[in-house]
């Protein structure tokens, strides 16, 4: 029935044992009791909404179910929902290709910021407008606020359910605790102490009564199990999980009609193979008994954490991308090639063992507001303009956090700056004598801006971030100490930065020494500020406007727009001391940093790409330090294997990394 694990006690003669006794014992049910992460009977969900921004935008529109609609950002696509994936279109099609396979089409951009304005709206001809609006995800974040909600609300509160938003459209439940509960109302028998006081007896085996499986899918068994078999609990608490997920669909539906789809599993990995698994609007059950033929179909790069260069080390070294031909491969020869830790990892892994915990996180920790610009942006003018954008982004979601009535304020502004290789960032604290308005940060950015000015070269730019990090709970006294920024002789160089970057601009004359320093530790500053965050840019949602709200962030990212990325591409270099050389041809180059040959008009795109890529390596890297322990789920750190560039590369909580799901064009970058 289930992998003989989890057999506490020798079963003397399991198949005599089999119509008497369950396979789990009563440490196990009380296990699941507290959600203990290596508890057999655990369950975990994984919710996923259907075509997310092409749902919300029908949703708000009031277009009927069965009409097709895409999601457009500038040129491309962004979302199709299903009618008219029926018609072939997904996200590599381009607008024309579109309307010719499917002339009823309707397409929505998505919400911009004009500049100038105080909010996001919805522009007509937007799409023509990108070098002066600015992406707005606003809309699809407040819906899927109102859906989380919606589960919240539907579920008992935590700790009995644990919710845990894992990206703009996905969340982890882990029912284990809420589970347990019904399980010992259905059947009172679970309840007594067990035999002679020892936790390790086994439990009695559940009623032989069919389960109801109702709407679900179900995926097949190993080869080892039958349907006829009698359940055991490990069933029935996945029974029980998935009528609490189709509740909560349900609920989502009725409320605010959108549709998900999920899966349910003894983990977050299996669970979200399971939502996968069947689209749209269906649940997929794995059970336990069915994990391991559920696995064997799959390419192992589609699981978490083994998309990205940690795939394709074990791609290499294996000569095959298939989870069943690596269950072949004895522990020994994975431990020899990939290290000790790696190779135990992925020996549990491919069997369908991950004990990553859900973890609910509630609060946001950063918000960042960006863009990047095509073509570059050249005066002080413009990138003040774009400044009063981010600032009025960021304000009306403080406000949303409550901090006017000072529930919660952000400590630190950052701003970056990238300028073709080179990337720059300044911060500064967020002090607390002011109230905080609009006026505040726009000052604060601003003297950030200078600073950048002032190290000199910083035109033409082709990306600038705003964030605040270091949030605090329950700001009191707002009234302290005045002033904000620099004083003295920093102060003074901004003023001189600011007259002189208003005057025309000598291309002759080259900044002064000191101005022309690189700001190394820019980044590092940056993202030292950053380390209160325990946020990612999601690779869904980071496009344009990569900025994310720490709380739900998750996505690593795997390959790079355009190309795969070459499992030997160069060394890392600081994200900061970054350069990209290539060499071009007739409209195309190759990427010396990957080999990758791609068209001349493509280069920005990939460029960032690995700058994201970079950053978010470097973010990896501190944060495995810094926690390893705390994150199960996550491939061990191979820094002691024999190859030290099978570093895994998500250490995104849980998001798979989704080879099929990394488009054209899209940046996947990671914050800390
Ligand atoms: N998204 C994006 N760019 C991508 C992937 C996603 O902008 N490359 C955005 C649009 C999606 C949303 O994120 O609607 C959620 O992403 P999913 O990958 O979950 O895709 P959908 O929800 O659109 O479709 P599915 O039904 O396959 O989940
Ligand atoms: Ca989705």
């Amino acid at each position: 029935m289930s992998s003989p694990n989890y057999l506490e006690s020798s079963p003397v003669s399991l198949s005599s044992q089999r119509r008497r006794k369950s396979a789990f014992s009563y440490r196990q049910l009380s296990q699941l009791a507290s959600s203990a992460t290596s508890c057999p009977l655990r369950v975990i969900a994984h919710i996923d909404l259907d075509a997310f921004y092409a749902q919300c935008e029908m949703v708000r529109l009031g277009i009927p179910p069965d009409k097709p609609l895409a999601v457009q950002q500038w040129q491309g696509l962004i979302a199709i929902n299903y009618p008219a994936r029926a018609f072939g279109l997904n996200r590599h099609v381009t607008i024309t290709e579109a309307v010719k396979l499917c002339p009823g089409l309707i397409m929505q951009h998505v919400a911009t910021w004009k500049e100038g304005d105080e909010k996001w709206a919805y522009h007509e001809d937007s799409f023509k407008n990108m070098a002066t609006h600015k992406v707005s995800l606003d809309p699809y974040r407040l819906e899927s606020r109102r859906i989380l909600a919606v589960i919240k609300d539907h579920l008992p509160a935590s700790p009995v359910s644990k919710v845990e938003k894992a990206s703009i459209d996905e969340v982890f439940l882990d029912l284990s605790t809420h589970v347990h509960g019904i399980m010992l109302e259905r059947f009172p028998e679970l309840k007594g102490p067990p035999p002679y006081d020892d936790p390790t007896e086994q439990l009695p085996r559940p009623p032989t009564t069919a389960l109801e499986w109702d709407t679900d899918a179900l995926v097949d068994l190993d080869s080892t199990e039958t349907e006829d078999d009698d359940p055991d609990w490990d069933d029935v608490a996945m029974v029980i999980a998935s009528e609490i997920v189709r509740g909560v669909r349900a609920k989502i539906y009725e409320e605010l009609k959108y549709t998900c789809s999920a899966g349910v599993a003894r983990n977050k990995m299996l669970a979200k193979l399971g939502s996968a698994h069947k689209k749209p609007n269906q649940q997929t059950i794995i059970r336990n008994r069915a994990v391991q033929h559920f696995l064997s179909d799959f390419k192992f790069t589609k699981i978490r954490n083994l998309g990205g260069k940690l795939g394709d080390e074990i791609v290499a070294a294996f000569s095959t991308d298939t989870v069943k031909d690596l269950l072949e491969v004895p522990v020994e020869q994975l431990k020899k090639k990939l290290g000790d830790d790696t190779g135990t990892w992925l020996y549990n892994i491919i069997r369908g063992e991950d004990h990553g915990e859900v973890n609910p996180r509630t609060q946001i920790k950063s918000m960042l507001s960006a863009k990047s610009f095509r073509p570059s942006i050249n005066t002080l003018e413009t990138a003040v303009r774009w400044i009063r954008i981010f600032v009025a982004d960021i304000f009306s979601r403080l406000v949303e956090e409550g901090v006017l009535e000072n529930k919660r304020r952000p400590k630190t502004l950052n701003l970056y700056h990238r300028q073709g290789a080179q990337t720059r960032s300044k911060s500064a604290s967020i002090p607390m004598g002011r109230t905080m308005d609009e006026a505040l940060l726009f000052d604060a950015a601003k003297g950030l801006l200078a600073q950048v000015i002032a190290d000199g070269r910083a035109w033409p730019c082709a990306n600038l971030s705003l964030s605040v990090s270091g949030f605090e709970e329950g700001v009191t006294g707002n009234k302290g100490i005045g002033g904000f920024l620099l004083r003295g002789d920093d102060a003074k160089a901004i003023s001189a930065a600011l007259r002189e970057s208003s005057k025309p601009r000598n291309p002759e004359t080259p900044p002064p020494s000191k101005r022309r320093r690189v700001e190394e530790s820019g980044i590092q500053r940056f993202f030292g500020a950053r380390q209160e965050s325990s946020g990612a840019v999601s690779e869904k949602e980071e496009r344009e406007d990569f900025r994310e709200e720490a709380e739900e962030a998750h996505s690593p990212f795997d390959i790079p727009p355009s190309a795969q990325l070459r499992s030997d591409d160069v060394s890392r270099s600081h994200a900061g001391e970054q350069r990209v050389e290539s060499t071009k041809d007739n409209g195309r180059y190759t990427c010396s940093r990957c080999n990758s040959s791609l068209l001349v008009t493509e280069q920005g795109e990939h460029d960032d790409w690995h700058f994201a890529k970079d950053l978010a390596a470097d973010l990896a890297a501190e944060e495995r330090t810094s926690s390893a322990a705390r994150e199960q789920s996550r491939p061990p750190s191979t820094s002691s294997s024999k190859n030290p560039a099978a570093q895994p590369k998500n250490k995104g909580r849980e998001r798979p990394p989704n080879v099929a799901k990394a488009e054209k064009g899209q940046k996947k970058l990671k914050f800390g």
